[in-house]
Parts: structure tokens; C-alpha cells; sequence
């Protein structure tokens, strides 16, 4: 598999309007924790595969008599934290642009209602390339990459498609510096025909915002430390398995980064628990599966969600062994997808 030479970077728009559409990403060496809040730097490099399934369609219209932007999401007016970080957002392309005009942003997001997955890297990676585009912003992929960081740091990936790595940049140096230099970029992997099998778990709403328990892991938690070091020679390592197309050792590592960083929040204090029973009864059924000879390693991000990493030719399998663990939830097979990109004209 060959990294894509390119994310269709966007023209600048004189109609002032554009339409993007960008796929979550799954984290295999996962961001948790920032050394910067305002800028988005993480502390730990992280690499992830954009999937082909779930996609966010986002446009953004320039309006000259708005003295506010409008944002939609699925529909309904934004309100309270979203609306702030995306017109938080807006506000950085607008200084880049040398702009003040207000916008009218309608995003529509495919991920099942209430299935707790990450919708943040989606959402800000579509939302950087048609933004980018509507005010007329010329920027590459590279460039993309680091403004999506802006709204969310995993946003930075979904710019991508495939494999994707997200430099932590330069620990000591300018703010300027650190900036520039933390963005995704594509991975050359080989053969590996992977799929993530997601064990959706119905559990409600999230206990805490992964923003507030990164924030609360990196303050108090004394697994911290250990676990940061530990992912800088996972993701070394996980380089190596990916080119080699060594699925079985790239599982092993994804897993063990997963719930290395579980342990940090479980240390923090008060404890951050995302993992539920079901998400347990999920984990038995991997490890099953591996027992009776299947390659399948699993993953979980700040949710009680499974994914799990398998060959695209035991998916149907891996799919059955973890459908009945989550009886009130749903199970998706997911492929490596594609990169955000702008649709033609400005339609959808
Ligand atoms: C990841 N997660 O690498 C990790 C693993 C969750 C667990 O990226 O604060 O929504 O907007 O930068 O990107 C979730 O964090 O956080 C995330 P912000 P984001 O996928």
C-alpha cells in the first residue's frame, strides 16, 4: 500500500463557499495528553488509519452581512462548546486569511446517533479544507493538516488517508517553531489487507471530555510519564511491523499502547474510567479469537467502544466472535479510506 502523493489541497474560491468531506481516523499508537492547549501540540507523537466508513460532509459559505457564524451540525444549531470551538476555529483561518467575514457552516456527520465514536477528527479535518477553501486560503496538505490540528489534534491525521503519523514537533523552541513543525503526514506500510471491526458499546454520554481527562491524566497521573516514553519506541517499532506487513506485531503494539494509556487515566486522580463491562466482554472474545488462531487485537479511545484490528479476510469472523458481546450496540467493518478532500463545484 502507498501512501497518497497528495490531499487535494483546495484552489482559493472566489464564490467564497466550498464543500469538504473527511473520514475518522483510529489511533494505533494513540495523542493523549498536550504540551500546549492553545495550539493543540501533543506530547507524544501517534500514528492511525483513516477508515472508509463515517464520513462528515461539511460546507462553509462566506456571508458579508452576518455579524455572526451560523454553524449546523446534523441539522440543529450548534450551541455551547461546539459552537465555540468551531467559531474559535473559524477565527484562526480568518486571521491566516486577512478576512473578518462571518460564515455560514452546515456539517452533516454519518456516525450512527449515540454510537460514541470520535467525530472530532472528521469534523475539523472537513471543516480545515472547505474553510480553507471558502476564504480562499492556498494551502497543501501539510498545511491542512496542521490547521485541522487546530480544532482537534486528531483532526491533524484524517487529512490523510490510509496510515497516517502526527509529529509531536520540537519539545524546546519557539511556539512558532513547535507550530510548524507538528502536522501528519502519510506512511508507507506493506501488505497488509487490514480492517477494524467497531464493537460499538451503547453506553450514553461521555463521563468526561477526552480535552478535560487528557488535561487531568497529564496533571495527575503517575503512569504518565512511563507510558509517553513507552509509546516513542512503540511507534518505532510499529513503523517497522507496518512496512514489514507484519500484522500479528502490529496488533500486539497497537493493544498494548491502547491500554497503557487506560492505565494513565485509571492512575489519575480522580480516575478517568472509560472502559465498561461490555468493553471487557469484548476484550475476552479478542483474546479468544487469538487463541483459536486469528490474528485480532483491539483498541479503545475515550469511550467504552472495541475496535479491533484483524485481516480483511477474517473480518465476517471477527465480527461474529464480538456481536454478541455488545447485545445493545453494533458492530461495523471498516477498511483503510481516503483523505479529506473538497467536493466539485459546491454541492454536495
Ligand atoms: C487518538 N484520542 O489518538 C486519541 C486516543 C482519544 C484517545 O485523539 O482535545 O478529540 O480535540 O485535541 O483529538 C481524542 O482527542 O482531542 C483523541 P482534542 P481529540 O485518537
Amino acid at each position: 500500500m502507498r501512501p497518497e502523493p497528495q490531499v487535494l489541497a483546495p484552489e482559493p474560491s472566489a464564490a467564497g463557499s466550498a464543500t469538504a468531506v473527511a473520514h475518522p481516523n483510529i489511533a494505533l499508537i494513540k495523542y493523549w495528553g498536550k504540551r500546549d492547549e492553545h495550539l493543540v501540540l501533543p506530547r507524544v507523537d501517534s500514528l492511525s488509519m483513516t477508515l472508509n466508513v463515517f464520513p462528515t460532509t461539511t460546507s462553509v459559505r462566506l456571508d458579508p452581512d452576518a455579524a455572526r457564524d451560523v454553524v449546523t451540525l446534523n441539522g440543529k444549531p450548534a450551541e455551547g462548546e461546539a459552537l465555540r470551538r468551531v467559531v474559535h476555529f473559524l477565527d484562526v483561518v480568518r486571521e491566516r486569511a486577512g478576512q473578518a467575514h462571518r460564515a455560514v457552516v452546515d456539517s452533516e456527520n454519518t456516525v450512527p446517533t449515540g454510537a460514541g465514536l470520535a467525530s472530532s477528527a472528521s469534523g475539523f479535518a472537513a471543516l480545515a479544507v472547505a474553510a480553507a477553501a471558502a476564504y480562499g486560503l492556498p494551502l497543501d496538505a501539510t498545511a491542512l493538516s496542521r490547521l485541522a490540528r487546530r480544532g482537534s489534534g486528531s483532526a491533524s491525521r484524517s487529512v490523510f488517508g490510509g496510515f497516517a503519523v502526527w509529529h509531536a514537533g520540537p519539545a524546546s523552541g519557539t511556539a512558532q517553531e513547535a507550530d510548524l513543525r507538528s502536522y501528519a503526514e502519510p506512511l508507507r506500510v506493506g501488505d497488509l489487507d487490514p480492517a477494524l471491526v467497531i464493537a460499538v458499546v451503547d453506553a450514553g454520554p461521555k463521563p468526561v471530555s477526552s480535552r478535560a481527562a487528557m488535561r487531568r491524566t497529564v496533571d495527575t497521573s503517575p503512569l504518565y510519564e512511563p507510558w509517553a516514553v513507552s509509546s516513542k519506541a512503540d511507534l518505532d517499532e510499529m513503523r517497522a511491523a507496518l512496512l514489514a506487513g507484519d500484522i500479528e506485531t502490529v496488533g500486539e503494539i497497537a493493544e498494548r499502547n491502547a491500554l497503557g494509556m487506560h492505565a494513565t487515566m485509571l492512575a489519575a486522580r480522580p480516575a478517568v474510567r472509560y472502559l465498561a463491562p461490555a468493553t471487557l466482554t469484548a476484550l475476552d472474545r479478542v483474546l479468544r479469537l487469538r487463541q483459536d488462531g486469528i490474528p485480532a487485537y483491539a483498541t479503545m479511545d475515550a469511550g467504552p467502544n472495541v475496535k479491533v484490528l484483524c485481516r480483511r479476510a477474517d473480518a465476517d469472523r471477527v465480527a461474529e466472535a464480538v456481536r454478541d458481546a455488545v447485545p445493545d450496540g453494533s458492530v461495523h467493518i471498516a477498511e483503510p479510506g481516503p483523505g479529506a478532500r473538497l467536493l466539485p463545484g459546491d454541492g454536495r
